[in-house]
């Protein structure tokens, strides 16, 4: 079973992720974690913090001369900004933030709950699924993010190849699949930052190359499609999940919604064993399993919740209104966003590749995955 936690605050010395369970032999490359890490500080509308900051992953354990152990992995980004023994609490809460219910349920300061709850968090969060991209690229899987809108505005994706797609992604400030929408894009944005107010948007993530049989079935908590759908609600401001249709697939008939299943046995090589899908309306996923199309998932993130502009709010000490307290923050971080849920996702299908086709090594599981597919392609 492959599982990580995270542990650290915003401003405290570093984050760390430890990750129990990754098969032994995987040889680990820093660099594209630390490619992801950049990606994650960038996009338009970022805030001070991220001018501070060159996050670099460290890691610390569970990695022999460049290859995994099997032992668990120690994975940490050291905070630049270490300045937490010197913080004040915040007098009132920001409505939108963890600030007054976890001061209330915690019996304790706004501080000591909103540096846990702040994205910065996301940081290791990233590298563990930076470092899951590289297992899964032995089974030929790729993760895919981008921004579909910025507060309430559709950037439709033009048409074109993945690696056409990613090329247009990443010459994007907003990580978005239009370059022609940008210039407005960033102009909305920049009104809101004028005006002391915040943007939020949606996100989609596909996973390519997904093998049929991921997930299951058979017990609630191992559908792969939950599972996904926890990993990616749990990323800070984000308040839905929906895959393939999501909610659309609700005002359609039947017949608009499912996607027909025809054979191609010249496909029978690829991830759909030639079972050939026209529409991938379900998202790759069907009772809760990979059906060898894309896993197609997005999210929608909420404004971040610190405004320069600030909401009502009350004085804890004294329970008067006042405006909530304001900190240093971000316009948007829609672009981050994609970036945090493309690798929270990689995890949560590592995490499924490894129990399909588990074992202690990488060679071992390849073995498997070699055999499955044979196997799968006779049924
Ligand atoms: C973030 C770092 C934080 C915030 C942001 C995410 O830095 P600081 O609080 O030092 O300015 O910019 O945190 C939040 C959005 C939040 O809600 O707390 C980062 O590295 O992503």
């Amino acid at each position: 079973m492959l599982r990580y936690w995270t542990a650290g605050e915003s401003h405290g010395k570093a984050l760390i992720a430890l990750i129990d369970g990754f098969p032994a032999g995987v040889a680990v490359d820093e660099g594209p974690i630390n490619v992801e890490l950049r990606r994650r500080q960038g996009g338009y509308g970022r805030g001070g913090r991220q001018r501070i900051e060159t996050d670099t992953v460290d890691v610390r354990a569970g990695v022999w001369h460049g290859v995994t152990l099997g032992s668990p992995i120690a994975l940490e980004v050291a905070n630049r900004d270490y300045k937490l023994e010197r913080l004040d609490d915040l007098p009132r809460p920001r409505p939108g933030h963890g600030d007054l219910t976890g001061a209330v349920k915690y019996l304790g300061s706004i501080r000591g709950v909103l540096e846990r709850a702040s994205a910065r968090e996301t940081t290791v969060r990233v590298a563990t699924g930076a470092l899951c991209k590289q297992l899964l690229a032995h089974f030929g899987i790729t993760v895919f993010g981008f921004v579909l809108e910025v507060g309430g505005e559709r950037i439709e994706p033009v048409a074109g190849t993945l690696e056409e797609l990613k090329a247009v992604r990443d010459q994007s400030e907003l990580y978005a699949l239009n370059l022609q929408r940008d210039a407005a894009i960033k102009e909305l944005i920049d009104r809101a930052g004028k005006e002391g107010d915040t943007l939020g948007g949606i996100v989609e993530v596909q996973v390519h190359g997904v093998p049929f049989g991921l997930g299951t079935h058979a017990q609630w908590d191992r559908k792969l499609d939950g599972r996904l759908a926890q990993a990616v609600m749990a990323v800070q401001a984000i308040k839905g999940v929906e895959i393939g249709l999501g909610f659309e697939a609700a005002r359609r008939p039947g017949s608009q919604v499912h996607d027909p299943i025809h054979y191609d046995a010249s496909r029978k090589q690829s991830p759909t064993l030639g079972y050939e899908r026209p529409t991938n309306n379900a998202g790759g996923l069907e009772a809760g399993m990979t059906n060898g199309q894309p896993i197609v998932i997005r999210a929608a993130k909420k404004p971040i919740s610190t405004l320069r502009k600030a909401l009502e709010s009350i004085n804890l000490e004294t329970k008067q209104p006042e405006a909530a307290s304001y900190e240093r923050s971000d316009v948007c971080a829609i672009s981050a966003a994609s970036v945090i849920v493309e690798n929270v996702v990689a995890f949560e299908v590592a995490a499924a590749v490894v129990d399909k086709f588990g074992g202690d090594s990488l060679v071992e599981m390849q073995a498997r995955h070699k055999l499955f597919l044979e196997m799968a392609a006779g049924r």
